[in-house]
């Protein structure tokens, strides 16, 4: 069997204001629009992943919280509906997801070698978190291909950013050596914002433009070096400036989702391609992807 591989690397962002603001016929809420610049970012890279052949898409999510261990979605279908725990007047998602399940249990296999606990999450009425709908419905509004779902364990709550870090780059690798032994072609998406000091009140039309900006210009400051670096493809010295980055914007890589891509697609040192990068309730959300092929790489924005 020909050898697995990660054929593209997709930081995705997740605010439930973009499916809202996109009106999918999924969504129960109503929206006159907003963020175009992610939208349309977002719908630039779901063309190009209609140009890619791949059988599965990977995403790590931080709305899946596990306390104990790193959990994979191991059911082959998941239907419900996903209602944002903060803003359900925005997100009430009905959903309808396949999993390659097989491909989950071969990373839950190689991540418990590892060293790592793990656990599939067999109950059918579990309710997928509005992280992976959100990045999932925005990269691939199709819905057809199967997804895998890693878990968010939160070392940093119990540890450190340095311990989070150190956890996401081994489960990183376990699943790297897992695709490459399961032979698919396989997308990874980390679903996290990047600064993450947000606004504490909501406008009274949430998609009223006028309103939103970033929170404060420090953030800004911090998340344009990051952008740069991944611009420049200075990913190993993103890995090492994660624990300050994260502390000081209290950022949502603080998930580890960054890092666990990083890991797996072995520290690129490539420039990524940007698609995108705007405030959404004051929070910093870069759509950017990582393209190991050289032939399809390019220079986005
Ligand atoms: O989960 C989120 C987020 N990461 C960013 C902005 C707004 C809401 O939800
Ligand atoms: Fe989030």
């Amino acid at each position: 069997m020909k050898k697995g591989e990660i054929v593209l690397g997709c930081l995705a962002p997740h605010p439930p204001h973009l499916v809202y603001a996109e009106n999918p016929p999924q969504n129960e809420a109503f929206s006159e629009g907003g963020w175009e610049t992610l939208r349309w970012g977002y719908a630039k890279l779901a063309r190009k992943l209609k140009t890619i052949d791949y059988d599965a898409i990977v995403i790590f999510t931080p709305h899946w919280q596990t306390y104990i261990g790193t959990h994979f979605l191991g059911l082959p279908e998941f239907k419900s509906k996903s209602v944002d725990p903060v803003f359900p007047n925005l997100f009430r998602y009905n959903y309808d997801l396949k999993v390659d399940v097989e491909l989950a249990e071969a990373m839950h296999e190689e991540t418990a070698k590892a060293g790592i606990i793990t656990k599939m999450m067999r109950n059918p009425d579990f309710r997928v978190d509005y992280g992976t709908i959100t990045s999932c419905h925005l990269l691939n509004p199709d819905w057809d291909k199967p997804i895998v779902t890693i878990s968010s364990n939160r070392n940093s709550h119990y540890y450190s950013n340095e311990v989070m870090i150190e956890q996401a780059k081994a489960l990183g690798e376990a699943c790297m050596k897992a695709i490459e032994k399961s032979g698919k072609k396989v997308v990874l998406v980390s679903s996290n914002s990047l600064s993450h000091r947000h606004f504490v009140t909501e406008a009274p039309l949430p998609e009223d433009m006028s309103r939103e900006h970033i929170y404060n210009h420090s953030q800004y400051v911090w998340d344009m070096k990051i952008v740069d670096m991944f611009r420049k493809g200075q990913m190993q010295e993103v890995v090492d400036i994660m624990p300050e980055y994260t502390e000081q914007t209290i950022a949502e890589t603080e998930a580890g989702g960054l890092i666990w891509m990083m890991a797996a697609m072995g520290v690129p040192s490539y420039p990524a391609e940007i698609y995108g990068y705007q405030s959404v309730i004051g929070t910093g959300n870069c759509i950017a992807c990582w393209d190991p092929n050289t032939n399809t790489r390019e220079l986005v924005l």
